[in-house]
């Protein structure tokens, strides 16, 4: 049976026979010279691959032997000119050389990254002989951001402890770590912030970075740099400070000591995560100060490591009529501000990674400063480790959205990756889905949301449902049918969630503890920091809240264009509808029907469709190890019932606002 631990790094020997023999006849040994760690992580990597794809035995060798023999042959040459027009240290390009076929990396990580898209090639049944490849990432720090603490927990994780064991660190390496970053490896992701933005300042202490560079040295070889999540008060907590005011030269010099500290102790240190003056975070704030006099000081403790600053947007506190503006309102007048080594890590949408959200309106509005899209992997508001969602979509969403800041064309992803205003830093971090269950992420399916951020942070061109086809060959199955199954049934997985949780724009109506399961009726919210008055704003007239000038005005927020079309109800996405406007009950919309019979409308057939989601994974019970089908099997069965949750929670709450029935065909039998 199969337990998922080996993700889509799956070698198995290739069934047919004959692509069997033209495999072999390529690839009868790998060479490979030189030192670098990364270069030798590659032919490592390959030669495991080959093995098991092929079912005999790989030599590694330093140089190709004289001959007939064909085989792969690994270079790092930073100056061939080879790989277009990317600058980047991370391209790589395969192509056949003589008898040979080459893979030739800017550096060695190039060529580990280069090499794993050969395997991808055989695992996905591709001829090799004459593979020509070239390719580079169009982001350059690709991270995930683990909410991992200092005791074991996760915080939002979904799929058991931590993988972490800082019990057993430094002594004991567990193997898991190295799975880890061949995974991460594997789809081009280059960073890891270890621990969580609500940081502990344990991090900090010196025993713990004789726990966090036993880490590093594991991820090394992998082309892998660990970042740290930083609690802002640490001068205070560990270090006897009085203040954490980022102007306070004491303030400064801990942090310049402590920096020293951290690149001695590693010295290919990523940098600083940092969460502050964020859900009762401390922050320079506290101090009189604002975010970029915070960043900039620890920009200026990283002196001349190579190291960076990731600042995160995500701020809001009570006081506000719509938690929507906050972190437009505090962060664009600082645009110009940030130091070279800042970049300013912002959320796709603009409330909290909720089953759909416009894009952030910071995206296009900070054009001096680069900005990372952070995404969350891990399901928080989409069903946790039970509800099947393929978030490739969601992702892809909001790298297309056009931000019409610059004329059109000004998509997310051009801020992101930094081509629209020329920066020389860009970066995305997903936070992640992994914990230490058996298979890494709970639902089996989950794995596709890990590997979806690895490839789309490497190449957001990539279409979803093609990154979904590599990943269902690579974990699942080959057989064509089942394969274009699975892949139709991930590609629709995420609108279904939306149409029978949140449909045409509601948003943050979940359970406000866990952030599970539905709770509309929640007038007053717990958090005063949470809007008082629930996100739908519901009542006698309609649904929805008026984000236009009438009302928050958090439109104003975005270029005239998108304005022109978001403003208006009647040109408005309905899927962004109640993200923007109060709409009548009876207000028809363009389908034809009205608000309250589209909304009926999409919380039924929303739910209906997880039925449908059975019968198609039912189809392809025959392609699909036994084990691992019977369990998404049971969690669509939680899937199904939950989805009747949501819909008649969510129909007759606000039923009691429309006072109308509830139409045919959906009207139950009386
Ligand atoms: O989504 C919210 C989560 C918090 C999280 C916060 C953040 C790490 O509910 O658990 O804290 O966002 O992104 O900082």
């Amino acid at each position: 049976a199969d337990d998922g631990y080996r993700l889509w790094l799956k070698y198995d020997l290739v069934a047919d026979a004959t692509q069997r023999a033209q495999f072999r006849a390529v690839a009868q040994y790998i060479a490979a010279s030189g030192n670098d760690v990364v270069l030798k992580t590659a032919a490592a990597e390959l030669q495991r691959g080959l093995q098991g794809l092929l079912g005999q035995a790989v030599p590694v060798v330093a140089a190709a032997p004289v001959g007939t023999q064909r085989g792969v042959v690994l270079t790092i040459n930073p100056t061939a000119n080879v790989f277009g027009s990317s600058t980047s240290r991370d391209a790589y390009h395969i192509a056949p050389q003589g008898r040979h076929l080459a893979v030739t990396g800017r550096s060695g990580a190039g060529v580990l990254y280069g090499v794993f898209a050969l395997l991808r090639q055989l695992q996905t049944g591709q001829a090799i002989a004459n593979l020509t490849l070239t390719s580079s990432p169009r982001i350059q720090y690709r991270l995930l951001n683990h909410w991992d603490n200092p005791n074991g927990t996760v915080e939002r994780g979904y799929a058991g402890a931590s993988i972490w064991k800082w019990n057993e660190l430094p002594q004991r390496l567990d193997p898991r770590y190295t799975d880890y970053a061949r995974a991460n490896a594997s789809i081009g992701l280059n960073g890891v912030a270890i621990n969580n933005v609500n940081a502990s300042a344990r991090y900090l202490t010196p025993e713990y970075l004789e726990k966090v560079k036993a880490l590093a040295g594991v991820f090394r070889p992998y082309g892998i740099r660990v970042y740290l999540s930083v609690f802002w008060a640490a001068p205070k907590v560990i270090g006897g400070l009085k203040t954490a005011d980022p102007l306070d030269p004491q303030v400064q010099q801990w942090w310049a000591a402590k920096t020293e500290e951290i690149y001695r102790v590693i010295p290919d240190f990523g940098g600083f995560l940092v969460k502050a003056n964020s859900e009762g975070e401390p922050g320079p704030q506290d101090y009189g100060r604002n975010h970029a006099e915070g960043a900039n000081m620890l920009a200026a403790a990283l002196g001349a490591h190579d190291g960076i600053v990731m600042w995160r947007a995500f701020v809001y506190k009570a006081g506000s009529d719509d938690r929507f503006k906050q972190a437009y309102e505090e962060f664009k007048p600082l645009d110009g501000k940030f130091a070279p080594k800042v970049l300013v890590q912002v959320k796709n949408g603009p409330i909290d990674f909720q089953a759909r959200e416009p894009f952030h309106p910071l995206f296009g509005a900070m054009p001096r400063t680069p900005l990372v899209l952070e995404v969350q992997l891990t399901q928080e508001y989409l069903g946790m480790a039970t509800h099947l969602v393929y978030l490739a979509p969601l992702f892809k969403e909001c790298l297309n959205a056009d931000t019409q800041t610059q004329g059109p064309g000004s998509t997310v992803a051009r801020v992101v990756d930094g081509s629209l205003d020329q920066h020389r830093l860009s970066g995305i971090a997903g936070v992640a889905n992994i914990g230490a269950d058996r298979n890494w992420t709970g639902h089996p399916l989950g794995q596709a949301n890990w590997y979806a951020f690895g490839r789309l942070a490497w190449d957001h061109t990539l279409s979803s449902a093609a990154i979904a086809t590599e990943w269902t060959k690579m974990t699942l199955t080959r057989e064509p049918r089942a394969v274009a199954s699975i892949v139709d049934l991930m590609d629709r997985s995420r609108d279904i969630y939306v149409r029978y949780t949140t449909p045409l724009g509601l948003h943050h109506i979940m359970g406000q503890n866990i952030h599970y399961g539905p709770e509309p009726w929640l007038a007053q919210a717990g958090r005063p920091d949470w809007t008082a008055v629930y996100y739908h704003k519901a009542d006698s007239a309609g649904l929805g809240f008026n984000r236009t000038a009438t009302g928050s005005n958090a439109l104003a927020l975005y270029s005239a264009g998108v304005q022109q079309e978001w403003g208006d109800p009647q040109t408005c996405p309905l899927n962004y509808l109640l993200w923007f406007h109060h709409v009548g009950w009876r207000q028809p919309l363009p389908t034809g029907r009205s608000l309250w019979h589209e909304l009926v409308t999409r919380y039924y057939t929303g739910a209906d469709s997880v039925t449908w989601m059975q019968q198609r994974w039912a189809s392809v019970q025959p392609a699909v190890d036994a084990a691992l089908h019977a369990d998404v099997a049971a969690r669509l069965e939680i899937q199904r019932r939950e989805a009747l949750w949501w819909r008649d929670a969510c129909v007759l709450y606000f039923q009691t606002y429309s006072k109308q029935p509830i139409p045919a065909p959906f009207a139950p039998p009386t």
